[in-house]
């Protein structure tokens, strides 16, 4: 079994209330195909836009939402743009995890003076709508924290943004939050990371892996779970071991040149529902083999799925003190072996999968295989 680490009780008052992640922005090569990919293969309904239309000149974003996720594509309308620089290093990914607060101006200064880096200084923005304050902090590699405080604003998305609801809008899957995202850092900079979301955001550890927990032939690398005070921000964060072969953290290490998410968990309420629909969108995930299913549920015990259904579709399930889980992963979505999401649900359970560490990392070594980056 994994040892959970259990939250220290804190003596002092959570200073980084988070109400959640806000939005995801991604740095991506066309928003606009990216838009029409993640409605119609994911099912997000169109949100806001923001572009020539509205006044912007060097780049176009298009936000689109599932229950509380959140999207925001973003593209270069010219050359020579931070954003065409993101792009030309680390292809498509995520720039903005952008987290949801009541105060901007004071998560910004209580994380500043913890020696957080500056990203953002306190903005504030209005129209119409109200008004939105946003500020931000670097993370690893190119990722940035934004801090949004919205309390007062009851506009589509943010300042700036107009309504975009175009005619074609495929029905949602099913996805309802984030349940975590990782971060792949370099070597031996796990610590490091951690450390700073510990002393920097006021986080706390739950769970660790070491290469002995999740090396398999090929793979080896180390994770830490980070979870913000009220659990609703989990932020695992891996670095790469020394293995038979390359590590599939170095390889997106090589790949995004540096770290940045690797993935993105969203959370469904009825996992068998979901991955059906976004099989028949053409989702491609990772295959495990029909043998997993052999002995599941003496390894699990009783479960309210069918397991032929999850050996149909390749759902995984792990068990830990306090429940179960089903998940899955999708291939990378874009042309580098870097981002990946995975879909979980959760029947209790409050970890990882780390009983599906094996069977899932053989999988994504099989996929390395393939590339011939291993
Ligand atoms: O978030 C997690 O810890 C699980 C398992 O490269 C995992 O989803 C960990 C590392 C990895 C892929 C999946
Ligand atoms: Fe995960």
């Amino acid at each position: 079994m994994e040892t959970l680490e259990l939250e220290k009780p804190s003596a002092t008052r959570d200073f980084l209330p988070l109400n959640g992640t806000d939005y995801l922005e991604l740095y991506v090569g066309n928003a606009r195909q990216a838009a029409h990919y993640f409605q119609t293969a994911f099912g997000f309904q169109p949100l806001a836009h923001a572009g020539l239309e509205t006044g912007l000149h060097d780049r176009e974003s298009y936000v689109l939402v599932q229950d509380k996720i959140r999207l925001v594509l973003t593209s270069p309308l010219t050359k020579g743009t931070t954003i065409g620089q993101h792009l030309d290093r680390h292809g498509d990914g995520v720039r903005v995890v952008a987290l949801w607060v009541d105060d901007a101006t004071y998560s910004y200064q209580e994380t500043v003076r913890r020696g957080a880096k500056s990203f953002l200084k306190p903005t504030v923005e209005e129209d119409k709508s109200g008004r939105v304050v946003r500020a931000g902090i670097h993370t690893y590699g190119d990722t940035v924290h934004v801090f949004v405080e919205r309390k007062d604003y009851n506009g589509v998305f943010l300042p700036g943004f107009a309504s975009w609801q175009p005619e074609y809008q495929p029905t949602p899957v099913g996805l309802r939050h984030v349940d975590h995202m990782v971060g792949n850092v370099g070597w031996d900079e796990m610590n490091v990371w951690t450390k700073f979301y510990a002393e920097v955001m006021g986080f706390n550890q739950l769970v660790s892996f070491d290469d002995k927990d999740i090396s398999t032939d090929y793979t080896a690398l180390m994770s830490k779970v980070m979870s913000n005070g009220n659990g609703r921000i989990k932020f695992p964060i891996n670095e790469p071991a020394e293995g038979r072969k390359k590590s599939q953290v170095e390889e997106y290490l090589d790949f995004y040149d540096g770290p940045g998410i690797q993935h993105i968990a969203v959370a469904t309420d009825d996992i068998v529902e979901t991955v059906t629909q976004l099989k028949s969108r053409g989702v491609e995930f990772l295959q495990v083999p029909a043998t997993y299913y052999d002995d599941l549920l003496s390894r699990v015990g009783d479960i309210d799925e069918e397991v032929s259904e999850l050996r149909k579709l390749g759902i995984l399930v792990d068990r830990d003190e306090e429940g179960y889980l089903l998940q899955i992963f999708t291939k990378p979505i874009m042309p580098r072996p870097t981002l990946f999401f995975e879909i979980i649900q959760r029947k209790g359970a409050k970890s990882f999968g780390k009983g599906n560490f094996k069977a899932l990392f053989e999988a994504i070594e099989r996929e390395q295989e393939l590339r011939g980056t291993l």
